[in-house]
């Protein structure tokens, strides 16, 4: 299931896009030559066999500054997961914090351009022993907080991992032009929230972009343990 969370005003996505421009000093390139940028330590890109101590030295040094300048964003985002999941959440205290992806205007946004994959990067992040995480039913939530003028979205396959699985590497590949995904289109505002365990891609652009486009979404996970679901990027 896909539900759809209303979160924030107009204003509200506002002073949170204005906070994002404002510290554009921390953003991290993420693809050479393309205006595609986090802010915040993503454990899908900055963590991973060999690099998990990189991964929470990240978000060690990039933690203080999301609290400071997003910390009213972070209550109530808390307050909406909490409500929607029925248990307590917490930010797990070692991991980074949810995170923005930034996209700038540029053609090359037309193609797709993350892969089609589960949210299982909680694999690569250490999680306190006794908390007992259960990792079959992570979540994923993504807040847009600036859309293109053509809009954006995500793309979801009707591909349960067990049967992904089981595909041939090469049938995986073809899933993006054999299967039609179904379209989730993002509103500003509203967050977005589903299993991890839903096959997804970024959508690509509907159009090309106008100059002054930008893609800006808060994207963080979630997994329940023995004392409520931890928050993480
Ligand atoms: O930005 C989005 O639409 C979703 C991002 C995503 O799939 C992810 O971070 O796992």
């Amino acid at each position: 299931m896909i539900a759809r969370i209303p979160l924030l005003s107009a204003g509200e996505c506002a002073r949170a896009l204005e906070s994002v421009w404002a510290r554009r000093d921390a953003w991290t390139q993420r693809y050479p030559g393309l205006p595609a940028y986090t802010l915040g330590a993503a454990s899908y890109l900055d963590s991973g066999p060999g690099r998990r101590d990189a991964y929470h030295a990240k978000a060690a040094a990039l933690n203080p500054l999301l609290e400071r300048e997003f910390g009213w964003l972070y209550e109530r985002l808390l307050e909406a997961l909490g409500e929607h999941l029925g248990a307590g959440v917490a930010f797990e205290p070692r991991a980074a914090r949810p995170g923005f992806h930034v996209f700038l205007a540029h053609a090359a946004f037309r193609r797709p351009l993350g892969r089609i994959h589960f949210d299982l990067q909680f694999m690569d992040i250490d999680w306190p022993d006794g908390r007992r995480m259960d990792f079959s039913r992570p979540v994923s939530y993504t807040l847009a907080i600036r859309l293109p003028k053509s809009g954006a979205g995500l793309r979801a396959w009707d591909v349960g991992k067990a049967e992904y699985d089981a595909m041939d590497p090469a049938a995986r590949d073809r899933i993006g032009e054999e299967r039609e995904p179904e379209y989730v289109p993002y509103r500003e505002g509203t967050m977005v929230c589903h299993s991890g365990m839903l096959l997804h891609q970024i959508a690509p652009a509907a159009a090309d972009p106008r100059p002054d486009d930008a893609r800006v979404t808060l994207q963080g996970h979630a997994l329940p343990g023995r004392d409520g679901y931890r928050l993480y990027w």
